[in-house]
């Protein structure tokens, strides 16, 4: 058992656009067809293979997502482009991921009922950051004028959870008061709209928490106990970063975004993450029927019902396990964070929830919760 600390208000930003499944599917077939006149040649002589089309079926059918925001869709559903596209931002403006979090972090203060001269530290943790320095968490740190402290963290979809573990660290050790996680999703900053496989899955989104002693929390749910593991995968990998600029004849190569063995990533994620949720209650003397909630990663819903199954030991109610996929679509860490920062309300005091990501890496960030 830790020293108490407590999640004592959330936030959520969404960008104002959005991208239904027919359009990204429109965009994407328009782009098949281009390039499959434009190699027809070698198509006919069977020395390069004709594209395949993607459908919105499919997609609706295979993850359960629909639609999802997204921060422009500029250059997203053209089929010469096919790449999100918003002007460059100077050091004079807030940077894109900045504001963001910002918009979500003010929810999150006011939730909490709490203000910039409360927080101590900021911690911006996300699948990928809009530049390695200055750190996003500084700039919000000044946007917002908290004194103190601030850092960025990568931890891929698991980022929220990991933050949230490492802000009750350091709440514990006595190093602050009082942290706000953010964790601005940008993510379709490294979605390959050119792949059949993968285009459809993700949003964008930034959401932020206050983490706090339970003692001096005025709201929010207690922070009961916290696990997190990591273990060394490719089967989701991205090889953008600062030494591509070393092998630039392979800068623009689909490996500088998202790839994935999606099968492959399904079949590993279902019993590990199950499993160590389902030990990491039995480390506390749980049982999965004393759970309210679970709020679980959202990148798919067929892989969450059967992780909820395995947790629960029957099928979760919709209500049990919250799905936002349909609206949202992927956003990486936001989206456990979403689930439950729209899903918590309705609870009572002293009701215990789940809230757990599993991610890119691979990492599980496990969290059990009890409502104040
Ligand atoms: N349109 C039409 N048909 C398609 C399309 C498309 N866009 N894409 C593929 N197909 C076809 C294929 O060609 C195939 O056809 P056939 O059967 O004739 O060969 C058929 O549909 C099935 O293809 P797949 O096997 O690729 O499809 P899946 O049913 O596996 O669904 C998913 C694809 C949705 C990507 C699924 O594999 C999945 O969700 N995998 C899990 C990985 C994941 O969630 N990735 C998201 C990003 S990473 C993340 O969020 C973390 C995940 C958990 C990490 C684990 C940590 C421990």
């Amino acid at each position: 058992m830790m020293g108490r600390t407590a999640i004592s208000g959330t936030g959520l930003f969404l960008p104002s656009a959005s991208i239904s499944n027919a359009e990204l599917v429109a965009a994407f077939n328009a782009f098949v067809q281009g390039e499959n006149a434009r190699n027809a040649r070698c198509i006919a002589a069977g020395t390069r293979q004709a594209l395949l089309p993607s459908s919105e079926e499919f997609i609706a059918k295979a993850s359960g997502i629909r639609r999802r925001h997204v921060v422009t869709r500029d250059g997203m559903l053209d089929p010469e482009v096919m790449c999100p596209r918003l002007p460059e931002r100077g050091e004079e403006a807030l940077s894109y991921s900045a504001e963001m979090g910002v918009a979500a972090a003010r929810q999150a203060l006011e939730a909490a009922g709490r203000t910039a001269r409360d927080i101590d530290g900021v911690i911006v943790s996300a699948s990928t950051m809009e530049r390695p320095y200055p750190q996003i968490a500084i700039e919000i740190q000044q946007e917002l004028g908290i004194t103190g402290f601030g850092f960025d963290m990568l931890a891929a979809c698991s980022s929220a959870t990991f933050a949230i573990q490492t802000a009750v660290a350091m709440i514990v050790a006595g190093q602050a008061r009082a942290i706000l996680c953010i964790n601005p999703e940008i993510c379709t900053s490294h979605l390959n709209l050119k792949d059949r496989e993968t285009h459809f899955i993700f949003g964008d989104a930034a959401t932020a928490c206050i983490v706090e002693a339970a003692a001096v929390a005025r709201t929010g749910w207690e922070i009961v106990d916290a696990r997190m593991k990591s273990q060394f995968s490719s089967n989701i990998r991205n090889n953008f970063g600062p030494l591509n600029r070393f092998h630039p004849e392979t800068m623009g190569a689909p490996d500088k975004l998202i790839t994935q063995r999606g099968r492959k990533v399904f079949r590993d994620v279902v019993p590990m993450a199950s499993a160590f949720m389902v030990e990491h209650l039995k480390s506390l003397d749980l049982r999965a029927d004393q759970l309210k909630r679970l709020w679980l990663h959202q990148a798919n819903g067929h892989m969450n019902d059967q992780i909820a199954r395995r947790v629960l030991g029957r099928a979760p109610l919709p209500a049990e396990a919250p799905c936002i996929l349909s609206d949202y679509g992927n956003t990486a860490s936001a989206g456990s964070m979403i689930a439950f920062h729209q899903h918590n309300a309705d609870l009572a005091a002293g009701d215990l929830g789940l809230l757990c990501s599993y991610g890119g890496g691979y990492t599980i960030g496990s969290i059990v919760l009890r409502k104040l």
